[in-house]
C-alpha cells in the first residue's frame, strides 16, 4: 500500500514524500521583492516533498494585494534565487505559483492607478488588502480580445523568470476566482467572441497560457491549481455546470503531459461540502487525467494518509498546518502535536508568526 511518506516522481520532479506545502499568501514581500525572512521561512519547511510558493504576480497588472511577490523583473529573479538555493541546499523541491488576479485588485496597487483588468467589466463582490487596509475591489475594465496575446506573453515571461530563479517548476494558479477562472466561469465571463460563450471558448485563454508556460518550463515541470466549487461566499459565482466545465479543462490538459493537477476540494479554506452547494464528483475529474493528482483543503493526518493509501490521490497539500509547523512532515510521521496557528500574524509583518514557529527538538 502506498504511503503519504513514500517518495514519488511527478513529471520530471522527484519528491522525497507526498506531503506538499500549499501556496500561502503572507504579504511579506515589501514592494514585491522576496526577502531574506521569506528565504528563512521556506528553508525551514524544506522537508515537505514539494513546496508551492505563495501566489506570485506575473506582471504589475497581475497584482491584487499589498506586498505579494512578483516574478517578472530581474530583482525578483535574484531574490527568488536565494530562496530556491536555500530550499535545495536543505534537500527540498520548490515550484512557484504564477498568478494574475484579474478583477480582484485595487487601482492603488496598479501602475498609474488604473483599473484592474478582467474577462468582464462587472466588479467582484469582495475586498482586497491595500496600504489603507481592507477595501472593496475596484471596478475592472474588460480586456479586448486583441490584448490577450500580450497577457499570455506575461505568463510566458514569468515562467522564463521562474526557471532563471532556479525553481523546479511552476504551478499555474487557475483557482479561487482570479483571472483565469474569471474567464472559465459563465457566471463571471460575459464576453462574446472567441473567449466567451461555450466551454471551449471560456477555456481558451487557460489553454493558451498553459501552452506558453509549458513551452518555457516543460510540461513535466508544470502543474495547475483549480477550485471548481469555490465561491468565497458569493454562490452566484459558481459556474452553471462545474462538472462539465472542469471536466473539459482537465480533459484538455491531459494530453499535455503535465506534472500534476492540484485540486481544492470544496470551498477554499472552508467546508469540503458546503451546505446547499451541489455535489461535485472529484473522482470523475481525476479519471480524465493520467498524471499525478494532488488534493487540498482541510486534510488531517488521518484523512491525508487515507487519501494516498486508498489511491484517491497521489499527494496531499497542507496549508495552515505548514504555517505553524515547519517540521510538519516529521510531526505527521511521528503523530506529534501541532503548534498553534497565530491567525493574527497571517498577512503582513515580519518574522513573528512566520519564522518563529519551533520545530521539534532532536
Ligand atoms: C489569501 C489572501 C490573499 C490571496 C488565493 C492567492 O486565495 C490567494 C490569496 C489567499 O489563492
Amino acid at each position: 500500500m502506498t504511503s503519504l511518506f513514500d517518495p514519488i516522481k511527478i513529471g520530471d520532479i522527484s519528491l522525497a514524500n507526498r506531503i506538499v506545502m500549499a501556496p500561502l499568501t503572507r504579504n511579506r514581500a515589501v514592494g514585491g521583492i522576496p526577502t531574506a525572512t521569506m528565504a528563512e521561512h521556506y528553508r525551514q519547511r524544506a522537508s515537505a516533498g514539494l513546496i508551492v510558493t505563495e501566489a506570485s504576480h506575473v506582471s504589475a497588472m497581475a497584482q491584487g494585494y499589498l506586498d505579494t511577490p512578483g516574478i517578472f523583473l530581474a530583482e525578483h529573479v535574484e531574490a527568488w534565487r536565494r530562496i530556491t538555493d536555500g530550499v535545495h541546499a536543505a534537500g527540498g523541491k520548490i515550484v512557484i505559483q504564477l498568478w494574475h488576479v484579474g478583477r480582484i485588485s485595487h487601482s492603488s496597487l496598479l501602475p498609474n492607478g488604473i483599473a484592474p483588468v478582467s474577462a468582464t467589466s462587472t466588479p467582484a463582490k469582495t475586498m482586497t488588502f491595500t496600504r489603507d487596509g481592507f477595501v472593496p475591489v475596484s471596478p475592472p475594465r474588460a480586456l479586448r480580445d486583441d490584448e490577450l496575446p500580450g497577457l499570455v506573453a506575461e505568463y510566458r515571461h514569468a515562467a522564463r523568470c521562474a526557471m532563471q530563479a532556479g525553481f523546479d517548476g511552476v504551478e499555474v494558479h487557475s483557482a479561487n476566482t482570479y483571472l483565469l477562472e474569471q474567464f472559465l466561469r459563465d457566471s463571471i465571463n460575459d464576453r462574446s467572441g472567441p473567449y466567451g460563450g461555450s466551454i471551449p471558448n471560456r477555456a481558451r485563454l487557460l489553454q493558451e497560457v498553459m501552452q506558453a508556460v509549458t513551452e518555457e518550463v516543460g510540461a513535466a515541470r508544470t502543474g495547475i491549481r483549480i477550485s471548481p466549487m469555490t465561491t468565497f461566499g458569493n454562490s452566484s459565482e459558481l459556474d452553471s455546470n462545474p462538472q462539465a466545465l472542469y471536466g473539459y479543462v482537465v480533459e484538455q490538459l491531459a494530453p499535455m503531459g503535465l506534472a500534476y493537477v492540484h485540486v481544492i476540494e470544496g470551498e477554499t479554506g472552508g467546508p469540503r461540502q458546503p451546505e446547499g452547494a451541489p455535489e461535485f464528483d472529484y473522482a470523475a475529474l481525476r479519471k480524465r487525467f493520467p498524471g499525478a493528482w494532488l488534493v487540498n483543503n482541510s486534510y488531517t493526518r488521518i484523512t491525508g494518509m487515507e487519501a494516498v493509501a486508498s489511491g484517491k490521490a497521489d499527494l496531499v497539500a497542507f496549508g495552515r498546518p505548514f504555517i505553524s509547523n515547519p517540521d510538519l512532515v516529521r510531526r505527521l510521521k511521528d503523530n506529534a502535536p501541532f503548534n498553534e496557528l497565530r491567525t493574527d500574524k497571517l498577512y503582513g509583518g515580519d518574522g513573528e508568526g512566520y519564522t518563529d514557529y519551533p520545530a521539534l527538538a532532536g
